[in-house]
């Protein structure tokens, strides 16, 4: 009898860090690297009418220090290798967002990089078809991309170490998962306790 009521708190004690644990767990995911939730284009849009921004938006807020997008890019480039804008991005909060600059009609791809809320750069690319339904005159390419007067970033780099950061939308959800099934298994080992410790107090 005295033996089973020492251990009950200890069990308790077990259970709340289990839980603690896991709650912990399912936060870490917050913390990660920023990752991309829409965009303006979208990936693999057909875009008929220039937007009044070309814009990203990602989780959560972006980290400005210059207050100017240093480490920021967010090029536009066509099929035959050319790029368009000035490379002069706008940071506010979780979005970046460039001037609407851009060629003849076809596939192009964006380029773009951003620092996460972590410090840490985050990279990808996504294609996008630009079919305008009205008259419109293409803006000239550049054979770089421009960097806004070595302001921004300017050179985004989709095949640098950097682009694997870009992976981290998939990592933060198994991260997510992982916090969640954790959960469920203290929840369920908590319970197992609790049945197991109330069970041998029934005992004689
Ligand atoms: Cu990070």
């Amino acid at each position: 009898m005295a033996g089973s009521l020492r251990r009950r708190p200890i069990a308790v004690l077990f259970a709340v860090a289990l839980v603690a644990g896991s709650v912990l767990g399912l936060a870490a995911p917050a913390s990660a690297h920023n990752f991309l939730v829409s965009s303006d284009p979208s990936a693999g849009q057909t875009l008929t009418k220039l937007p009044s921004r070309f814009t990203i938006t990602t989780n959560e807020g972006l980290l400005d220090i210059s207050g100017h997008g240093a480490g920021f890019a967010f090029d536009i480039e066509d099929a035959s290798g050319k790029f368009y804008g000035d490379g002069c991005v706008t940071v506010t909060g979780s979005s970046m967002s460039i001037a609407p600059t851009i060629g003849q009609a076809g596939s192009y791809r964006v380029l773009w990089q951003i620092v996460s809320a972590d410090g840490h750069i985050v990279s990808n690319t996504f294609n996008f078809t630009w079919k305008p339904s009205t008259a419109f005159t293409p803006a000239a390419g550049a054979s770089h991309p421009q960097d806004c007067g070595g302001k921004s970033g300017g050179t985004a780099p989709p095949d640098s170490t950097l682009g694997q950061d870009a992976y981290s939308a998939p990592s933060a959800n198994l991260g997510l998962v992982l916090g969640i099934g954790g959960g469920i298994l203290a929840l369920g080992i908590a319970l197992a306790i609790v049945l197991l410790v109330t069970g041998r107090r029934k005992k004689p």
